[in-house]
């Protein structure tokens, strides 16, 4: 198993008896509607997998008329899907489905074909899953509206921060070579619901917004089109600069309003379908409106406007700090944007990272959910693990995912989840967005390290219901991908789900942040004493000294906690209340300070880091347990990789505890052994990995 086919396997079911119960249902797919692309889409899907799955060919028929035993596959505007009572009701209903029996049927119903597609998919996965077709009743919408993939691709082929390949674009290809797995891509992408793909790279090249490129734009388009799939594309703000040869990109001048209107409306005549803009903007490097002295909002609402009466979006990122400022990078982006809180048009979005610095192995939430109720902000995680150990580390990301959505911003009282601001419910937004930077490439299993391909799966799942927990959209994924058996499925679940936070005890514990590598943001470089931009070093993050360790952001230090609820503030604020795994996110310890597990801030760090390293160990062991349900190539693969994570965990541990005892001047508690590696030498291996 080469792992090409992600979760959308369909190998046939072992079970005999299973088999034949379904297959009495399944006999033919039935739809009306033999023209609809996106129809066509799904009962393509419906025979590809009931082929596979069940080992016997389905035939489609047009109606029905009498027959009993298959699918029919209906649109039907009126059907009733409950997608609760907020501002984007309506619109989420559109996009859900249904699954019920009548006369001997199975019908999928959606208001728009998009829904039945959807619940083509979700037939599948219950066959996948192995559950029962007797008495089926389903229903289910999204809980948001826009799902996005973001593509940090460039144009060139390479991926920022993308470690399973080269970009899947083919540009020097396109229009006229569709490589098939664009095709592939797009069936992934709707079957956990994904609506909407950024194709390019926040730092984005203007070249995209060319006659010639919008062409092949289109071409993508049309293959994403009938898998519900929209296209959107990353903007470079100096485009009416670099491309219409203006001596100002100044949102306020005529010209360039009149630059972007004119290109807008040649993008929608070469693609109708277009879904709109993602902007990064004086943000590291970028150009922008700042540069005019102009505002964020400035800029938003001139693209908004000339987007005018197109159906499209500009999603404006607020990933915003001034490297050269002596602030609290944490503090940034908040500051910046907080005070334009009703000042973005219509169609603006604010897009906002899950944390408040940069995607971290854990986070708090970023401030500003909560703290703009006027402005509909999109939600970004990242699922490429660009701080979570690139493709060799085994970590699933539902539990980070869940975290942040989990969180409690008390902005209207208690329950006043992210996940509520993020789907407009809280503050009755018309308009509710989720996006996750793609982890996927030219691999040809699409993520580098097989079981980040659950990282993928867990977004969509997610952003389409993120009531649905970690633990179920692990085992799901796992027997949709890896094996069926129960034992198996249980043990590799367990995996997933305490993965992330082993990662996280190796590396970062206790709410240490940004002490990795600089640059590549590969290993651990706590060391870093300076670079050029003087706010990114690991030593101001984790502001260890002869007294001892973490960065304070209460009121005596910082008071970037200031910037969230008072609730908040009093929890983390206090030493004693301040959750352990955020503690040197907001506070400044004593190496000798008891914490609340009973263990010194020094022999707590180092159980972490010791303990957590060894972990690795276990899930080695775990892995070999399941071996005998698994594909060979797929087992031997995952194996490897463990072996590296386990050697890169005790480097990271090494380094950690070696460099912060020479600020704690305490011994390696018992009963771990002290590394057999000196600081410098592990100092070396960085200069290996090219750290600096
Ligand atoms: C950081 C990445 C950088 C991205 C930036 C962003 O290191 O490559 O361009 O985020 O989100 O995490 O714009």
């Amino acid at each position: 198993d080469d792992g090409y086919r992600l979760w959308l396997k369909y190998d046939l079911l072992p079970d005999a008896a299973q088999r034949k119960a379904y297959q009495r249902s399944l006999r033919f797919i039935a739809t009306e509607e033999r023209t609809n692309p996106t129809l066509q889409a799904a009962t393509a899907e419906l025979q590809r997998g009931l082929n596979g799955l069940l080992g016997q060919s389905v035939p489609v028929v047009g109606r029905s008329s009498g027959k009993k035993g298959g699918i029919v596959l209906r649109v039907d505007p009126n059907v009733r899907i409950d997608a609760g009572s907020g501002a984007t009701a309506a619109a989420l209903a559109k996009e859900g489905y249904r699954i019920t029996t009548e006369k001997g049927n199975l019908v999928v119903t959606g208001q728009r074909d998009a829904g039945v597609l959807y619940g083509a998919f979700a037939l599948l996965r219950h066959l996948q899953t192995g559950q029962p077709l007797a008495g089926i009743s389903l229903s289910s919408a999204p809980k948001i509206q826009y799902r996005f993939l973001n593509h940090w691709d460039n144009q060139n082929g390479t991926i920022e921060r993308g470690y399973a390949g080269a970009s899947i674009w083919q540009w020097y290809e396109l229009p006229e070579r569709l490589d098939p797995r664009y095709t592939d891509y797009a069936r992934a992408n709707a079957s956990i619901g994904i609506n909407g793909v950024v194709l390019n790279n926040v730092n984005a090249s203007p070249r995209y917004l060319t006659t010639e490129y919008l062409g092949k734009i289109a071409a993508l388009a049309s293959v994403m089109r009938p898998y519900g799939i929209r296209v959107y594309l990353s903007v470079f703000w100096a485009a009416p600069k670099v491309l219409g040869g203006l001596p100002t990109a100044d949102p306020l001048d005529p010209r360039v309003q009149q630059w972007w209107k004119a290109k807008t409306d040649e993008i929608y005549r070469t693609i109708p379908d277009f879904g709109g803009f993602l902007v990064k903007a004086n943000s590291e490097g970028q150009p922008g409106p700042q540069d005019y002295n102009r505002t964020h909002a400035d800029g938003a609402n001139m693209l908004a406007a000339a987007l005018g009466n197109h159906d499209g979006l500009v999603m404006w990122r607020a990933f915003v700090y001034k490297a050269d400022v002596n602030n609290d990078r944490f503090r940034a982006s908040y500051d910046e944007f907080k005070p334009f809180d009703g000042q973005f048009a219509d169609k603006v979005l604010v897009q906002v990272k899950n944390g408040p610095l940069d995607f971290q192995a854990r986070e708090p939430f970023h401030p500003l959910f909560g703290k703009m109720p006027q402005t509909p902000l999109v939600l970004e995680v990242q699922i490429t693990q660009e701080y979570l150990g690139f493709a060799t580390h085994l970590v699933y990301l539902a539990p980070l995912f869940k975290e942040c959505l989990d969180s409690d911003t008390y902005a209207k009282g208690p329950g006043s989840t992210v996940a509520k601001i993020v789907d407009g419910s809280l503050d009755h937004h018309a308009i509710s967005a989720i996006a996750g930077v793609a982890n996927i490439g030219s691999d040809r299993n699409w993520t580098g390290h097989p079981i980040a391909q659950a990282n993928w799966y867990a977004f969509g799942r997610l952003a389409w219901d993120y009531e649905l927990t970690s633990e179920a959209i692990a085992q799901e994924w796992t027997r949709m991908t890896l094996t069926a058996e129960p034992k198996a499925v249980a043990t590799i679940t367990d995996m997933m789900v305490k993965s992330r936070d082993i990662y996280v005890r190796y590396t970062t514990p206790l709410g240490l942040h940004h002490i990795m590598g600089h640059g590549v943001h590969f290993g651990p470089e706590p060391w870093l004493p300076s670079t050029p931009r003087n706010r990114w070093t690991a030593a101001f993050y984790h502001s260890a000294d002869a007294q001892g360790l973490g960065f304070d952001r209460t009121a005596s230090g910082s008071n970037a906690l200031g910037q969230y609820a008072p609730q908040i503030q009093q929890q983390w604020g206090n030493r004693q209340t301040c959750p352990l795994d955020y503690l040197m996110w907001f506070q400044h310890v004593g190496w000798s300070q008891p914490l609340r597990t009973g263990k010194t801030l020094w022999n707590e760090l180092c159980y972490r880091y010791y303990t957590g390293a060894d972990s690795v160990l276990w899930l080695q062991q775990q892995w070999q347990q399941v071996q005998p349900a698994l594909d060979p190539t797929l087992f031997a693969n995952v194996q490897a990789r463990l072996q590296t994570q386990h050697k890169e965990a005790l480097w990271w541990r090494d380094a950690c505890v070696l460099y912060f005892q020479t600020f704690a001047r305490q011994p390696i508690p018992a009963p771990f052994t002290p590394p057999t590696r000196t600081l410098d030498q592990v100092k070396e291996l960085a200069e290996v990995y090219q750290l600096k």
